[in-house]
Order: structure tokens, then C-alpha cells, then sequence
């Protein structure tokens, strides 16, 4: 197999994940990388990828730079996941959040469509544009309602995703992804931060946890798991949007105590709730129904949240113990 795929995004949890599937399935894997002056590969070489993968410099801001990746790659499959990708931020910095996550999102369609329109296209949407629910359980037809600059953004690119398919005929799907989590997740995320809290109290090293809205409901589910849905969708004959869940959702304090109950902790003694963590307008709950990805692409989630937050604390005392 000579397949090449452009994943945007490829320093970030989902970006490593898609790249070691890809891999496993023999591709030639790309990736835009933008500079950062901080070490932005420990993801791609926790994964032991690091030199496995072709890391071109580019931004999702930067249409030439992206024009230049897709002939340069001659990619095929492209996987739009590069994404200032944290509600809490995206009240601080909407302007930026718009371009990246939604005008970014255009310029990589752009790309693909100057540069080979025949190439399959993947969104990274989010439940987070459902934001102020329509229905107990959202599907692929609920209405959306993004309750954060971030949402807004998201809505964008999706619609632009929809767009692109049905004026230019491109195979462009979008995955609405809920919550997935892994021992990779970003620190600022509500699991990771939870689990490397742990992680640290267990071992001496923190005696509290403060997090905000503890009552708010997710969905969530294993990176790991997810990207198998992203590739299956670019397989397709047809491209389509999907939901990507795992159909049960669990209160943030219920995560805790799965958290802190794996060390043999009582999350009673540790948690201090914080007003900063609280945000402008909360997405209170969400369940998906990833009814049409189990039928049309046979997708399931085969990690439990139990298995998912054990994962991730044992990856933290891990790291932590180091
Ligand atoms: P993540 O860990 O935050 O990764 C985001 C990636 O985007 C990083 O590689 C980052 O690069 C890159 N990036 C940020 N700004 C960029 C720019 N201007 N140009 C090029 N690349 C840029 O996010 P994730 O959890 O893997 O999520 C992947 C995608 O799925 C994102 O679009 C996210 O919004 C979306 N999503 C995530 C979830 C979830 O629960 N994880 C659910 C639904 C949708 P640096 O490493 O250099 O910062
Ligand atoms: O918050 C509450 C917080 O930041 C989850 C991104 O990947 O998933 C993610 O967005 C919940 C919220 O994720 C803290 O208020 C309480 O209700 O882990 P999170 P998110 O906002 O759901 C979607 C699908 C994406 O697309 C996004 O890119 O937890 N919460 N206390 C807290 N959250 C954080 N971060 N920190 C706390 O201390």
C-alpha cells in the first residue's frame, strides 16, 4: 500500500493516534506541524512514531503553507484535526479560536480543492455544537446550538464541510465526535486533569484538586477507539456526517470518584471547587447516539469510562514516578 495521508493537527492526542493507525495500516503519514517554541512531539514519541511520521511546517492560518503541504505530500486522505481545541480559552481568545478552528478549517477545504479535489476530507466536529441541547439524546438530526466561541467556530467548519460536499462534490465528511480522552489528553482537560491530580496526591506531591462545575454531564469515550471511526468514514463510498459517542453519559464528580477510588482515595478530602474554573455559559450535558456510525460504518466503542480513567491515572503515577 502507497497511500498518503495530511493530518493537521498531528502533535495533538487525536493527531498521534490517527498517525500510529494509519501507519499500522501502511501509509505514508504527513503532518502540519506549527512551530511552537516548546516541545510539542512527546505525544508522537510516547507512541514511539516520532521518526515514522513526515512533519512538514505549516499553519491552519496559512492557505499557501497548507497548498504546499497537499503537493508536496501528494496525500490523498486529509484529516483536518489541528484546532485551538479548549472551551474554557476560546472566551479569552474568540478571534483566534474563529480563525483557527473555523476559517482554518476553509482554508484547508480550499487547499484540497485547488490542489486535488478528488483527495477524502475528515472534520474534526464536536459535540459541543449541540452546546444548549435540542433533544435528551442528539443524533445526527438534532438542531445545534454552540453555547462558546469555540462551538461557533466549530459550527462553521462543519457547515463549510457540508458545504463543499454538496457544491464541489468533494468526499468530505464530518465526524461530531463527544468527549475522548486518553492518557495523551492535553493537562487542561477536565479528565487528565483529574487523573494526573490524583496521581500527584497519591504520591505526596498535591494535597488538593480544585475544579468548577462538577455536576456537568459528558459522554466520553477512548481516543483510541475514535480514530478508527475518522478512518472508516474517509472509506467510505459516500461521504456523511456521523455522530461519534458511547451513549452513557457521567456527572465530572462521578469521573472523580472512579478516579480517586482506583488509589484507594476518598474524593471528599481532596476536591476544592473554584470559581475560575466555572465558564461564561456551561454545556450541562451531553449523550450522543452513535446509532448510524454502528450501522453504516460498524463502528463501537470498545473502552468502558472505568477502564479509560484506570488507563490514565496508572499512565500518570507512571510518568509522575519517573
Ligand atoms: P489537541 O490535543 O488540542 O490538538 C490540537 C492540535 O491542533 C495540536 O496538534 C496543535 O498543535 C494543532 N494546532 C493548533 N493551532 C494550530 C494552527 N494554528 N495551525 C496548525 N495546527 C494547529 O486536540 P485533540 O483532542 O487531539 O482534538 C483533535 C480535533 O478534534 C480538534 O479539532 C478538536 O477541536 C476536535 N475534537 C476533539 C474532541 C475531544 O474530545 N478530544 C471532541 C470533538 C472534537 P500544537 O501541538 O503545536 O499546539
Ligand atoms: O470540560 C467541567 C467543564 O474541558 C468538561 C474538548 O475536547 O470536548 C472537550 O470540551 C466538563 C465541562 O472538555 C473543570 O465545565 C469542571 O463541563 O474536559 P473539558 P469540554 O469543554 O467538554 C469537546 C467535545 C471538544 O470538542 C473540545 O475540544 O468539565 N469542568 N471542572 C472542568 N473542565 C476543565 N477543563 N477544568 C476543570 O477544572
Amino acid at each position: 500500500m502507497n497511500t498518503s495521508a495530511l493530518i493537521t493537527g498531528i502533535t495533538g492526542q487525536d493527531g498521534a493516534y490517527l498517525s500510529q493507525l494509519l501507519l499500522q495500516k501502511g501509509y505514508q503519514v504527513y503532518g502540519i506541524l506549527a512551530r511552537r517554541s516548546s516541545d510539542t512531539l512527546w505525544r508522537l514519541r510516547e507512541l514511539g512514531i516520532e521518526n515514522e511520521v513526515r512533519l512538514i511546517d505549516g499553519d491552519l492560518t496559512d492557505l499557501s503553507s497548507l497548498i504546499r503541504a497537499l503537493e508536496s505530500s501528494r496525500a490523498t486522505e486529509v484529516y483536518n484535526l489541528g484546532a485551538q481545541s479548549f472551551v474554557g480559552s476560546s472566551w479569552q481568545q474568540p478571534l483566534l479560536t474563529a480563525q483557527v478552528d473555523g476559517v482554518g478549517a476553509l482554508n484547508v477545504l480550499e487547499a484540497v480543492r485547488i490542489v486535488n479535489r478528488d483527495a477524502r476530507f475528515y472534520q474534526a466536529s464536536t459535540s459541543e455544537m449541540f452546546g444548549l441541547i435540542q433533544a435528551e439524546m442528539q443524533d445526527e438530526t438534532t438542531p445545534f446550538y454552540p453555547r462558546s466561541p469555540y462551538g461557533v467556530a466549530k459550527l462553521m467548519a462543519h457547515w463549510a464541510t457540508v458545504n463543499y460536499r454538496e457544491s464541489h462534490g468533494m468526499h468530505a465528511s464530518s465526524g461530531i465526535l463527544f468527549n475522548h480522552e486518553s492518557p495523551l489528553r492535553g493537562i487542561e482537560f477536565v479528565t487528565r486533569k483529574v487523573t494526573d491530580g490524583v496521581a500527584r496526591i497519591k504520591l505526596g506531591m498535591a494535597d488538593e484538586l480544585r475544579l468548577g462545575n462538577i455536576d456537568a454531564k459528558r459522554d466520553w469515550g477512548f481516543a483510541g477507539d475514535y480514530v478508527e471511526a475518522m478512518w472508516l468514514m474517509t472509506q467510505q463510498a459516500e461521504a456523511d456526517d456521523y455522530v461519534v459517542a458511547t451513549g452513557q453519559t457521567t456527572t465530572v464528580r462521578d469521573m472523580c470518584a472512579i478516579a480517586f477510588g482506583h488509589v484507594g482515595l476518598d474524593m471528599n478530602d481532596y476536591i476544592r471547587i473554584d470559581e475560575r474554573y466555572m465558564r461564561p455559559a456551561e454545556v450541562d450535558v451531553l449523550l450522543g447516539n452513535p446509532a448510524k456510525a454502528k450501522a453504516k460504518l460498524g463502528w463501537a466503542p470498545k473502552t468502558s469510562l472505568q477502564e479509560l480513567i484506570t488507563m490514565m491515572v496508572e499512565a500518570d503515577l507512571r510518568r509522575l514516578s519517573r
